[in-house]
Parts: structure tokens; sequence; C-alpha cells
């Protein structure tokens, strides 16, 4: 349970190294005179820090350390069970205007906001300890790299800060002095933790972010969603660069040719599987290595799309996480991470539905309760987490930390469709390929509150996400269309359709490899396709069936265009352009035409 811990008293070397810039220190006094904090906490990023953080953690009872034999170096968090996933309904774009925060986000103006949350603020950090985090986004050395400084009242906030993001002295001395460069202000308090106080806040003008209420990552850890994505994407339209929720994955052929792809999948639709796959036998000399596993940053270079991932770890899924689903994963989480709501087993040990080997006989659930199997509750919250730093990966990409970014040859749109949608299509060009995304949709998983497994629009994953107008980002997306003479292809994938009988046709996971390699052949320009209504699909000599264990049946079904569904699929779409009100560029409405009248050939 999250603890709303006194204030803590570091020894005379920690907690004390300042930034001299004058516009944070100006903005740190501002927020210490609101909140009134005993002390302010400085972090500086550094292991003796780290360590005198955590076992204060553990001293509160803010994190509980875990069986150092099973899993060295490594913590489990409980938050409140009433705060366990994003909050969407609470999160808001506060632009002078509605209309740039559009249809998608809700809106307040900023004037309104900040008083509403400066009175929750004042006085929230009373009696306790207010950190300053300073953290870089990005590789060092990359132009997009983007400083912010999040003050928090949350020893975990900290601790998950130093695995997520670029924290400490190298910030620092990016930023430098000069008051006048750009950093991101972030502000999080967990006030009492209550839902009715709970609120994500934006200013994309002010480069700010203010979260209360809340101790859950994806509300908290400011870097991930509201920075890299929410105010990353807008700073990304002002300055000409696209920020995206994608994967960033690197796949090399027996014969060292590597390619570079970035896929887009809504919430908990597997991205960080398909970023650490690792190829099936039959594959033997392919390599498939992770730049990121969540966030692209990408911009323009010689007519190409070139990404860097913003982040420094992962914070994944863990149910269903396990030695057959995700090697690499499991590898990564066996030390240095920090769980949050898993279930803690009597030997000290984490455990979630979905791991290797039996359940165990007891254990303690993720809201601290006895739990056994016969238990009708999950042990592990369907949304619980872990925070592993990106080089606890053993299949990191030799250039994760290049600031120059890797070369994006295709871009993969896909979500969790029962339906409709093939194992995979291949747009006829970008702006076709623009369609694609923004018409995409995904039955809903637990990554944020609400009902799960409905089909929602999710325009390139990005719905929760995108901090401007969403027919601006269209726009956005169509006009970096036009400036690349040498652009990704752009293709749509689907793991997740089912049979008759409701089972999953495709036995995903390291079998995607077969999908990636039709991509790299296309993307190659040597890989066959037959052209449908929907755009390219591959034939059956164009894909690689050798060893599978699928039917041609199975196979044919997974491909199946059905014009009932697609009859379906395109009122789906109409009415979801409809439903964001007059904003949606015409090329997209006429994409959607010219979609109709193919099916309609067909
Ligand atoms: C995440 C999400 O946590 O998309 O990455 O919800
Ligand atoms: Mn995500």
């Amino acid at each position: 349970m999250e603890k709303l811990a006194p204030a803590i008293a570091p020894p005379p070397d920690i907690g004390t190294a300042r930034t001299q810039n004058r516009a944070v220190l100006d903005w740190v006094q501002s927020v210490a005179r609101l909140t009134q904090p005993e002390n302010i906490f400085w972090c500086d990023g550094s292991q003796g820090e780290n360590e005198f953080l955590l076992s204060e953690a553990e001293r509160q009872g803010s994190v509980i350390k875990l069986n150092q034999e099973r899993v060295p170096r490594s913590y489990l968090h409980r938050s409140n069970p009433n705060d366990v996933a994003r909050v969407e309904q609470f999160t808001f774009i506060c632009t002078p205007t509605k209309e740039e925060a559009g249809p998608t986000n809700n809106w307040s103006a900023p004037a309104e906001m900040y008083q509403k949350l400066h009175r929750l603020l004042a006085g929230a950090m009373r009696g306790r300890t207010m950190f300053v985090i300073p953290y870089m986004m990005g590789p060092p050395d990359s132009p997009l790299a983007k400083i912010g400084f999040e003050i928090t009242d949350s020893i975990y906030v900290v601790l998950s800060m130093r695995i997520m993001s670029r924290m400490g002295e190298g910030a620092v001395k990016r930023l430098g002095e000069s008051t006048s460069a750009e950093w991101n202000r972030g502000v999080h308090s967990l006030l009492d933790v209550n839902p009715e106080r709970r609120f994500i806040c934006h200013f994309p003008q002010d480069n700010a972010i203010i979260s209360v209420g809340s101790g859950y990552g994806g509300n908290v850890l400011l870097s991930k969603k509201c920075l890299a994505l929410r105010i990353g994407s807008y700073l990304a339209r002002k300055q000409g660069w696209l920020a995206e929720h994608m994967l960033i994955l690197g796949v090399e052929s027996p014969e060292g040719k590597k390619h570079y792809v970035a896929a887009a999948f809504p919430s908990a639709c597997g991205k960080t599987n398909f970023a650490m796959l690792i190829p099936p036998r039959h594959f033997a000399g392919w390599k498939v290595t992770t730049v990121g596993d969540d966030i692209a940053w990408m911009q323009i270079r010689d007519g190409r799309l070139w990404a860097v991932n913003p982040e420094n770890g992962y914070f994944g899924v863990v149910p269903g996480t396990s030695y057959k689903s995700n090697p690499n994963a499991m590898r990564a989480i066996s030390h240095d991470t920090i769980y949050t709501n898993v279930a803690l087993t009597d030997d000290g040990d984490a455990w979630w539905e979905g791991k290797d080997g039996n359940p165990p006989p007891h254990a303690i659930d993720w809201r601290g309760d006895d739990w056994t199997p016969q238990s009708k509750d999950k042990a592990a919250h369907p949304n619980s987490r872990f925070a592993t730093p990106q080089r606890n990966n053993p299949v990191l990409d030799s250039d994760f930390d290049n600031g120059a970014g890797v070369p994006i040859s295709a871009i993969i749109f896909g979500g969790r469709r029962s339906d409709t949608m093939p194992l995979v299509f291949q747009a006829f060009d970008w702006e076709h390929g623009t369609y694609i995304g923004s018409t995409m949709a995904s039955e809903t998983t637990a990554a944020a509150t609400g009902v799960v497994g409905q089909v929602r629009r999710d325009p390139m994953a990005m719905l929760p996400f995108c901090g401007y107008n969403i027919g601006d980002y269209f726009r956005h997306w169509l006009a970096t269309g036009k400036r690349l003479s040498n652009p990704p292809l752009i293709f749509h994938v689907n793991w997740f359709r089912k049979g008759a009988d409701g089972r999953f046709l495709w036995p995903g996971f390291g079998e995607n490899m077969r999908v990636l390699k039709w991509i790299i052949d296309r993307a190659e320009g040597h890989g066959g396709g037959a052209e449908t209504p929907i755009g390219f699909i591959p034939r059956p000599e164009d894909f690689d069936l050798d060893e599978l264990g699928v039917s041609r049946d199975t196979m044919r079904e997974l491909f199946a265009i059905k014009p009932e569904e697609w009859q379906r699929e395109l009122e789906g779409h109409a009415k979801f352009f409809e439903s964001l009100g007059g904003v949606v560029p015409d090329e997209l409405h006429k994409q959607r035409e010219k979609l109709a009248d193919r099916l309609a050939q067909h």
C-alpha cells in the first residue's frame, strides 16, 4: 500500500547535489513554498543515493525486499487498490483553446486547472520530503534529447525514475545554467491517493506537467506517457519530428544485413514481447535486438526516418510473462527490478499468473492478502508491472544509445482483434498507411481503467497519448510523409485473430518472426505479395511455413478478407471519423472512399 511516509533524514553527503540553473532553482522554491515540505532532497542518480533510498523505502514499508538469491537487488511495491492503472478520464490537456486539445482529449483552460491544482497542492508535502529528480530522455548525444525535472513526494517514483530515465548528473550538466534552455517542469504529489482528487494534467505551452492523487507508474513516472508522448508529441509537431507509442527493434539476417522497424500497438498488446522476440529454430542465424519497447522519437535525415528510444528502462506488464512467452524479459527481470502489484511467495519471490511452473500453494496477493490457488481472485493484478533497466535486456541493440538513431525500414500498426484483420497486410503507400494507422482499433486491456475487451479505435496507438488535436496529428503524419524521399513501408498486423471455436489461430510470440521476415523481404524489394482491396498480403509462396505446424486452412482463415466483416469495419471507420467532429483531413476521408470502392469491386 502507498505509504504517506514522514520526512527522511539523509546523511549530509546525500540529497544535496543542486543544479545551479537559476530557472530550475526558482521553480523548485516556488513549488516548495506551495507544498511546504519538511525538506528538499536533490537526486543525483548515484549508486550511494539509490542504496540509501532503497533502505529508506524498505524501512517505511513502501517496498519489500525480495529473496536476494532468487531475484538479486529486486523489490516489490504495492500501490493502493484504487490506483492500479492509467486514468484516462482524469487526464487533461490544458491549452488556451479547447480546439488545440481536440476531440480526443479532456480539456481545461490552463488558468482554471492551475488554480484547482494549486489548491490541492497547498501544504500537500507538509512534514514530508520533496524529491527533485533531474532526468534526460533520449541518448545524451541525440539532438532530440530532452531534459526534465520531476518533483515528487514518492520515494517509489524516485526509485523507478532512476530505472526508466537517464537520471541525475548527466541531465544537470546537459541543461547547464542558461535560464532560457528548454526543459520540462513536472510536479507530482500523492496527496491522499484519493481517486476524487486524481488529475494528470499537461500544459504543453508551458512544457509543464502536474500529476496528483496517484502513485501508479503510468500516471506518475512523468518521463514516460506525460513527457515522452503527450508533451513530446506537441513538441514534435512544432519542431518537425515524430513522438510515437512504438517499439523499435533490429532484425539481422544470417548474412549480417540489418533492418530496423518501429511498431505501434495499444497498451498491453505485446510490444515488449515483440521487441524481444527470439526467432524460432527454423530461423537459425537470424537475430532480433531491442532498441525500445514502448516509445520512439523519430526525426528525418537524408529523406529517411531515424529513431531513438527516449527511455532507459522497461515498464512492462508482468502477467503472462514466462520463459515460453518472453525468455529475454524473464532474464531481464531476474535482477535489479522493481515489481509493482505482483504476488509475494512464502519464500520471498515474485509470482504472477502465467509464470512458468506451478502456482505456489500459498502467497500474499497484490493487495497484501492471503492467497491460494483456490482463491477466486488473481494473485497478481492483471496490470501489475516490472520496471527494469534496459541494460538488463540480453538482446539490447548495440545502437540503443546512439544519438544518431537507427534508420527505420518499416512501420507496423497492430491491435488485438478477434476478427476482420488478417495476420498482416501492407499499405499501398504512406498516405494509405496513415489511414490504416488513423483507423486502427483494439480490444481494450487492463492497462487503463474501464471495461476490458471492447473494440475501440486507437489511432496509431496514440489515443490516450496525443497531446494536441488529433486532426492536426493526422496532418502532421501526412506532411511528414511528403518530406520523406525514402519512407518506411507501412504494415498492419494482428496476432489475435480467433477461429469459430474461439481459439487463437496464430501461435504468436517467436513465430511472429515469420511475419517480420515477410516485412523485411518487402522492404528489400524482393518479397512477393498479392494485391487485395485492403493492401498487399503475402501469397502462400511468399510466407515461410516450414516447421510451423499451422495448416493451410488455418493460414487461409488468418488471411481471409470477409466482405461482411469489412463492411462493418468501414462503418466503424466512418463512425470514428464522424465522432471526431470535422477535424479529419480530406485525404483520409478520400482514403476511406477509395477503400469502400475497392471493397465494392472485389
Ligand atoms: C504503458 C501503457 O504502460 O501503454 O506502456 O499503458
Ligand atoms: Mn505503452
